[in-house]
């Protein structure tokens, strides 16, 4: 069933119907699908690039209990911010990408820099994901204190801000950024990596539009499309954790939040260089040019439990 939806929306030729998708920009067709969620009041927003809590507009999809849609919480220049921070900081070694293994990017050089420097379209549109934290392990889906790098400290803070307003407690330890271009998708899958399956998976989204797909446990259940604009987080807690989801389509925006720009506040001491970037519209430019045709998600995880302090290797566990 999951891959039967999956195959509609990405198909081409003929091109999907789209009335069914779910739309957080007419909520009011919304009404027997979705119920308001209560946001807590929580303060230093604008240093993570969020409006004041009491505007946000976040709901819970009925059929799908534990599936939260925060509306676009940020500000322009907040999603400017974070998409400087994931295409020029997060791409930087330690950090693991997709395209470690072919050595394309020289040592001691950096992939956007090269990118920018030398015009280079191909090994921009070639970078797929970087892992920050805990890094996925693409074949055997384990995570070990081996293979392990700092998580950034501002994603981290945006992470717990986003939880604690929907009442959640939240450690982000691990994050894989995906890079989307207008052909790519995300075939249905679930995250049960995670030691902690109660603790919520948060997903940030910047640029072009997705379409998402939340199924259930299985993939024999029907899935519910959505759409996820640029600024959009979802997150998956409680019975929606552990459900079937992907991508099968991105479509062209449509309206560039980011460039709705009003000298809105960021004040993030830590990061003065990249709000300047934020701010300078010709520093800014090749950021906004990918984002015109890519879509940037940071889907940040909690691994471990409560209390624990570090994971156990398999030998330890059996013991
Ligand atoms: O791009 C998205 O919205 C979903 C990404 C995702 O499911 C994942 O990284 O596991």
């Amino acid at each position: 069933m999951f891959k039967d939806v999956f195959r509609y929306y990405k198909s081409r030729n003929p091109p999907p119907e789209l009335t069914k998708v779910l739309d957080f920009d007419n909520v009011d067709t919304l009404e027997s699908k979705i119920k308001r969620v209560t946001i807590k009041d929580i303060h230093d927003l604008k240093n993570y690039g969020l409006q004041p809590a009491k505007t946000w507009e976040a709901y819970e999809l009925i059929e799908h209990p534990g599936l939260i849609f925060i509306k676009n919480p940020f500000s322009s220049i907040g999603q400017r911010y974070w998409t400087v921070r994931c295409l020029q900081d997060y791409t930087k070694r330690p950090n693991k990408t997709n395209l470690d293994s072919f050595k394309l990017v020289p040592e001691g050089k950096e992939w956007w820099d090269v990118c920018q420097n030398n015009h280079d379209k191909l090994l921009l549109n070639k970078l797929r994901w970087v892992t920050l934290g805990y890094h996925h392990d693409w074949d055997t889906k384990i995570y070990s204190e081996d293979n392990k790098g700092e998580f950034p400290k501002d994603l981290s803070e945006l992470s717990r801000h986003v939880a604690q307003a929907l009442d959640f407690n939240f450690n982000a330890e691990a994050a894989i950024v995906n890079f989307y271009h207008m052909d790519s998708t995300l075939s249905g899958h679930t995250d049960h990596s995670e030691q902690n399956l109660e603790a919520p998976l948060l997903s940030f989204s910047f640029g072009q539009t997705a379409i998402f797909l939340l199924g259930g446990k299985t993939k024999e259940d029907a899935p519910t499309a959505v759409f996820i604009r640029s600024g959009d987080i979802v997150v998956m807690s409680q019975d929606s954790r552990l459900c079937y989801h992907g991508v099968p389509k991105i479509l062209q925006m449509d309206s560039r939040f980011w460039d709705c720009f009003n000298q809105n506040n960021l004040v993030n001491k830590e990061f003065r260089e990249v709000v300047h970037i934020c701010k300078e519209e010709t520093l800014w430019k090749p950021f906004a040019d990918y984002l015109n045709s890519s879509r940037i998600n940071v889907n940040v995880r909690q691994v471990l439990k409560r209390g624990q302090k570090r994971l156990c290797s398999e030998s330890e566990d059996k013991k």
